[in-house]
């Protein structure tokens, strides 16, 4: 039995370090606007070994997973001195999530969990699970975290186990160890989802992007992104929301969207990253967008690229909940850099990287989506016809 155990924990040990400590590479030529990796960032199997298994041999003589991981994915994202911080959600064997950081060196790889996931302080008010979180270094100096909080719907009746409300839980830290848990935010949406704070004080109040909904799933009448302001952060509460980003018809989001993470200020306005959702026959499909908001005017959208920036590709397409890539986390290093930590299939955390100036051109330079074909083909044709005037050399112009 001697042997088994320590074979088997040698074996082990030797597996996870080879993971956490793979040096990732870009893959494949990219599009310009940005470069995908070769190999996820963090995965189940990125949790410690001493998290998931009893490591004394007299217990665990078969040494057995006790708890078991099923997926590491849509985290929050900051640089952290001179580290790259993810707060993932975890999600257990049991469905349940949580959060635990994991840090990295450079931002693209040896991602290594922090020794103890996050206890992160209950609300006082029933909480089965808890994912998604947004992390924001707001000017008032403290780090925020938003994210969700989901309990059973007390009102259903005992036949359904699965109706749920999904509220937007605040809680905020100086060191990402001890969080001060506040009080839920509150607004006239009998749901919300995706909850994010922005950096700035607006008119002197905390102004948060929303996304109400009426059902734990469907959006419903809730048009969208929206925006709201609050004059306390420990009380929260929004009395009137703006839409600033609506669901569209035919659209990538004409199901629903919902904010990415916090916006980062440009010079030519505020950058977003966001999530859309639309419907198919093999069932939701989730990418990811862009678009700017006025620096002065945060409900005023003013670049809106049409179409998806980054959607699922290759294995990616395939995880617990196929076809998805969720955002929550993107950290923009000084020299302009930016790591966009994305999810797949609300399975594993994937990096892509690319700078401000890009994103920028990106926003400001890709046709906005004509919402038919005839503009779709009407926006190509310019593109071909610049391309026929140009006098740069292009043998395949015709
Ligand atoms: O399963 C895909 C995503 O579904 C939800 O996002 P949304 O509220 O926009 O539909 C969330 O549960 C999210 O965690 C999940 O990745």
């Amino acid at each position: 039995m001697k042997n088994l155990f320590s074979k088997r924990l040698t074996r082990l040990t030797e597996k996870y370090g080879e993971l956490i400590s793979m040096p990732n590479e870009t893959s494949g030529i990219g599009n310009g606007i940005f470069d995908r990796y070769k190999y996820p960032v963090l995965t189940a199997a990125h949790a410690p070994l001493f998290w998931r298994y009893d490591l004394n041999e007299t217990s665990n003589p078969f040494l057995m997973e006790r708890f078991g991981i099923n997926g590491v994915f849509n985290a929050g994202a900051l640089k952290w001195g001179d580290k790259y911080v993810l707060m993932a959600r975890v999600e257990g064997a049991d469905r349940k999530s949580f959060f635990a950081i994991a840090e990295s060196p450079n931002g693209i790889d040896n991602f290594r969990f922090w020794g103890s996931p996050v206890h992160m302080p209950g609300s006082g008010q029933e909480e089965t699970n808890i994912y998604d979180i947004r992390l924001t270094r707001h000017e008032d100096g403290w780090v925020y975290g938003l994210f969700c909080t989901e309990a059973k719907d007390p009102c259903a009746p005992p036949a359904d186990q699965s109706a749920a409300i999904a509220q937007c839980g605040i809680a905020r830290t100086k060191d990402l160890v001890t969080w001060e848990r506040l009080a839920n935010l509150r607004t006239h949406s009998p749901q919300q989802r995706n909850v994010v704070l922005h950096p700035e004080f607006v008119d002197g109040k905390y102004a948060f992007y929303t996304r109400p909904q009426d059902g734990f799933i469907n959006a419903g009448s809730g048009g969208g992104v929206g925006f709201g302001l609050s004059a306390s952060i420990t009380d929260a509460k929004i009395d009137e929301e703006t839409i600033i980003d609506p669901r569209i018809y035919h659209t990538i989001n004409e199901a629903k969207n919902g904010l990415g993470p916090a916006p980062l200020r440009t010079r030519l306005g505020w950058l977003h990253l966001a999530h859309g959702v639309r419907n198919t026959a093999a069932g939701l499909r989730y990418t990811l967008y862009l678009f700017m908001t006025d620096l002065n005017d945060l409900t005023r959208v003013i670049y809106k690229p049409g179409g998806y920036f980054i959607a699922p590709r290759g294995e990616e397409r395939v995880g617990d909940v196929s076809n998805v890539v969720f955002s929550n986390g993107w950290i923009a290093d000084e020299d302009g850099t930016v790591f966009i930590y994305y999810a797949s299939s609300d399975t594993r955390m994937h990096v892509a990287t690319t700078t401000v100036d890009k994103l920028i051109d990106y926003v400001v330079n890709t046709p906005g989506d004509g919402l038919h074909s005839v503009n779709s083909v009407a926006a190509l044709q310019q593109i071909i016809d610049r391309n026929k005037q140009s006098t740069a050399p292009s043998p395949e112009v015709g």
